[in-house]
């Protein structure tokens, strides 16, 4: 009873009423290295590069570095890599003890390239590999990247660097602030062993009209100068009551940014994993914007930039060349990994609550999915179902029998997903524990005893996932045989995981506390998460080597989309922050992070059944769709609506099924060529210079261009048709709820009804669909498709489809069908790149073109040496091509009749 008293106490304290609570989070003024960094101005800087030290190798060339103001000695490594990237690293030559280097982040595939050195005599030495070249000016210390003979990066040219090496307190050396060596917030000291240890570099993109990336904030795509502000932090914190418009931190750090201009895109991802801080500059090459910036000489133009702070760690920086975006954003996955092809039916709608109360409940609402007749695949629970709190344990007075639960479950074809999070009560008679402790499993405090925070379960400690050893004996408790309550289909949800500590310093953990290594939790903070993930997904895969792991995390750092997927954490039922998800998953997946979403309705408060009804709209659209809502809302399954709403959320559900087969081949080519799945405009449109800030529109590949209604009352919208050239060049666009055809660049005033959601086809694509929508998307595996043509202005397009048995790792044997159409000269015809190894039985039943100059009489399809004649209906704007009756892994062309 005292415990659920204390636990209440701490939680409400925690949640702190509706409003972010901002004394809880530190600002860079009250944070020692930010503060101290801060205080340098560009220029300050005095590193010199001592050219007499350069050493070679085939991949990469080293120097010493030498830090005039107190002649302390680094080493700078300069690395080229393959396909236009190159790697920057610092540390100190001699230092105290060795100093932080991530782990666990880098593909293994990442490869050298040969680095030659150009010219070294004189003030510069001059690099280059491929078409790239790096010019080293030696003092002061900065080096510019040139691709293809365009300046496109320079690093230090603000002259910001910062490298504090790591001291002895008793060597008595200068100190810039009083708190180096000590530091307290509120209540909380934090005993700093190794004093100062910061360090910081500024990145300039000369190309560049807008910076973007560094997930995760409720901020705009683009980000916006901190000149006078705090800089962007990246700390993994949990929030509750989010702020819209902040540069504060959330759950995600993701250090990974870009610099876009209409000729080129360039991208620094900065390997650091301990608290970072980013100032932004953003470009004043704006154009005139007054009439005295006509009368008085044009300014200079500082490039946009940015500056990355990091608590401790070494500098190690990689460039990323471009030149367009997707080529850039394509390195950065090269280095980090892309999401696994996820099972087809995690692309389909999740329900989720705080909490379902018991069996009945799950049961009861998913059968009501059926009786409104809303597909419905995944059920969720959240921290209610386990017995106190204990993860891997069950509630059993209100989950009696969790396997004929699921069991009722899979039997409709659907799926159920359990949390579990990281941190475990400390409770004798709980098994995880009594190991942990035993084992040593534990985190360490600063005094090396096992570190005890308090979280939903009251007093509880946190495995140190840092750990290999721990990472396997947690992973151990996912097979079956030993969650018993559990099946192989069910589906895991990582919270909690920055880590949340209700009594620690900024609701997390101390950051003198000690991991595996010996690695303080200042180090390695951003990672929490990331090595719980990995745990995870080390679990399922033990459970079910051939079943692809679904885990959603909510901490997450780079390269975590190798192992799960994120959502926005606790949003609220507003406006805004309907919006703010579109930008938020845009911020992620330039940032590796396609399969994203938020709360469907928002977490925290009652959404108004407008709200609710276009942000299903939305979330038809965004790649993870799941509804989810707090304890304290009123209950808000769709059939607890006004009729109304209930069929406007059943039309936009019921949509996203039919678009299943383009989502599910959109994350195939994700796995296979690492670009993003939903994209801001500027990925397909570089020269457009209107698009670059627009972050209420987005693509989904190079396919569909959405325009959620995400404005009350809204009767109208305003969207734009971005332009291939800058100027009036653009595409043609279907509207996919009637083919209505726009041929135009800029804006156009859309009307909107409830029950529309502007979203449009780009002339020249084919995409696949299934229009047989069922209860569950494993019911409409073998379902036919219909084929939706939208034609570009030369009349053609193109598309692809990928099918196999949407769940297992068969694929990687090559057990798939992957086909290419292409339509022109009046024919659409299909092709294999390799022979397609996975039978199916589904047919092609419909082809749906839009954009045809005439209506054909009929159509003639030709497979297996026999040809048969088909029936085209003409529809308003588009005809279609009625069953064909192919199946789809088959040879055929399809031939319009005149
Ligand atoms: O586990 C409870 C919630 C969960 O529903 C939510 O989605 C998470 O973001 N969790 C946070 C803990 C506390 C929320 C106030």
């Amino acid at each position: 009873m005292r415990l659920k008293l204390i636990v209440l106490i701490l939680f409400t304290l925690y949640q702190c009423g509706s409003g972010v609570d901002k004394s809880t989070f530190k600002t860079c003024s009250q944070s020692s290295f930010c503060r101290r960094t801060r205080k340098d101005l560009p220029g300050s800087s005095k590193f010199a590069v001592l050219p007499e030290t350069l050493k070679t190798s085939d991949n990469f060339v080293e120097l010493d570095l030498i830090n005039k103001a107190n002649d302390h000695l680094f080493i700078l490594k300069l690395e080229a890599l393959e396909d236009n990237k190159f790697r920057v690293q610092i540390d100190e030559k001699n230092p105290l003890k060795p100093r932080h280097r991530v782990t666990d982040v880098l593909q293994d595939s990442v490869k050298s390239g040969n680095i030659n050195v150009d010219t070294q005599d004189g003030p510069e030495i001059v690099f280059s590999w491929g078409e790239n070249k790096a010019v080293l000016t030696n003092e002061p210390f900065r080096i510019d990247f040139y691709q293809k003979d365009v300046l496109s990066v320079s690093v230090n040219a603000k002259r910001l660097m910062r490298f504090e090496h790591i001291r002895r307190k008793s060597d008595g050396e200068p100190t810039e602030d009083p708190e180096e060596w000590e530091e307290m917030f509120g209540e909380f000291l934090d005993s700093k062993p190794n004093g100062p240890e910061a360090i910081a570099l500024d990145f300039s993109f000369p190309q560049a009209d807008v910076l973007f990336g560094i997930p995760q904030h409720a901020e705009t795509f683009v980000l916006k100068s901190t000149e006078g502000d705090d800089p962007y932090r990246l700390y993994n914190l949990d929030v509750a009551y989010y702020e819209l418009e902040s540069k504060m931190s959330l759950y995600g750090a993701v250090p990974v940014i870009y610099g876009h201009g209409a000729e080129r895109s360039a991208g620094v991802f900065w390997h650091n994993a301990a608290e970072t801080w980013v100032d932004i500059w953003d470009s004043n090459k704006k154009g005139v914007s007054s009439v005295l910036d006509l009368l008085t000489e044009p300014r200079a133009s500082e490039p946009p930039a940015a500056r990355f702070i990091s608590e401790s760690g070494i500098v190690d920086a990689f460039i990323l060349l471009g030149p367009t975006p997707l080529d850039a954003f394509k390195q950065y996955t090269d280095l980090t990994g892309s999401a696994n092809l996820p099972q087809l039916f995690t692309l389909a709608y999740h329900q989720c609550r705080w909490n379902y109360d018991n069996s009945s409940d799950v049961m009861d609402v998913a059968a009501n999915y059926d009786n409104y007749d809303i597909p419905l695949d995944t059920m969720w629970l959240d921290i209610e179902y386990t017995d106190e709190k204990k993860y891997f344990t069950w509630d059993l007075q209100n989950f009696p029998d969790p396997l004929a639960m699921i069991k009722n479950l899979t039997d409709s074809n659907r799926h159920l997903t359990i949390i579990i999070d990281p941190h475990y009560k400390r409770d004798d008679s709980y098994f995880f524990h009594r190991e942990c402790e035993k084992m040593g499993y534990y985190t360490k405090n600063v005094t090396n005893k096992d570190y005890e925070g308090s979280c939903w379960p009251g007093p509880a400690s946190y495995p140190d996932f840092f750990n290999p050893t721990v990472r396997s004996y947690y992973a151990q408790q996912f097979p079956v045989d030993k969650f018993k309550t559990t099946t192989k289909d069910v589906m895991i949800w990582n919270d909690m995981n920055e880590p949340s500590v209700f009594n620690g310093p900024e609701k997390t953990m101390p950051k003198d506390n000690i991991h595996y290594g010996g690695w303080e939790h200042r180090d390695v903070h951003n990672m929490f998460g990331h090595m719980q993930v990995m745990g995870t997904f080390q679990g399922m895969i033990e459970r079910d080597p051939n079943q692809r792991p679904f885990i959603l995390t909510r901490s997450h750092f780079a390269g975590s989309q190798k192992y799960a997927i994120v959502w926005m954490g606790d949003n609220t039922a507003a406006w805004g922050h309907l919006k703010n998800s579109i930008k938020m998953c845009l911020s992620e997946a330039v940032a590796g992070f396609s399969f994203c979403g938020s709360d469907v309705g928002g977490f925290f408060d009652n959404p108004e059944p407008e709200l609710v009804e276009r942000w299903y709209q939305t979330g038809t659209y965004t790649p993870f769709f799941r509804a989810h809502a707090n304890q304290d809302t009123k209950r808000r399954e769709p059939w607890l609506f006004p009729e109304k709403t209930r069929l406007v959320i059943r039309d936009a559900v019921r949509k996203r099924y039919s678009y299943l087969p383009m989502w599910y081949t959109m994350f195939y080519e994700h796995e296979k060529y690492g670009l993003p799945v939903m994209r801001p405009l500027l990925a397909h449109y570089p020269k457009d210079k209107e698009s670059y800030r627009i972050d209420t529109q987005f693509m989904l590949h190079d396919l569909l261009l959405i325009c959620p209604v995400m404005d009350e009352g809204a009767t109208k919208i305003e969207v734009y048709f971005p332009s291939k050239d800058g100027q009036k060049d653009g595409d043609v666009w279907f509207d996919t709820d009637n083919f209505q055809k726009y041929d135009k660049v800029g804006y156009e005033t859309i009307q909107v009804d409830y029950k529309k959601t502007p979203a449009y086809q780009r002339g020249g694509t084919i995409i696949p669909k299934k229009e047989n929508i069922r209860r569950t998307s494993t019911l409409m595996k073998d379902d036919p498709y219909t084929l939706v043509v939208c034609l570009d202005k030369n009349g053609s397009s193109k598309g692809t489809l990928y099918i196999d048995d949407e769940k297992s790792y068969e694929y990687r044997k090559g057990k798939y069908i992957y086909e290419q159409f292409e339509f022109k000269d009046n024919a659409l015809k299909n092709s294999f790149a390799t022979t397609p190894d996975y039978d199916t039985p589904s047919t092609l039943e419909r082809v749906i073109i839009a954009g045809l100059e005439k209506t054909p009489k009929s159509a003639t399809i030709e497979y297996d040496g026999k040809s048969q004649e088909l029936k085209v209906v003409s529809h308003e704007q588009a005809v279609a091509i009625e069953n064909p009756g192919v199946n789809i892994a088959k040879e055929f062309v399809i031939k319009l009749n005149y």
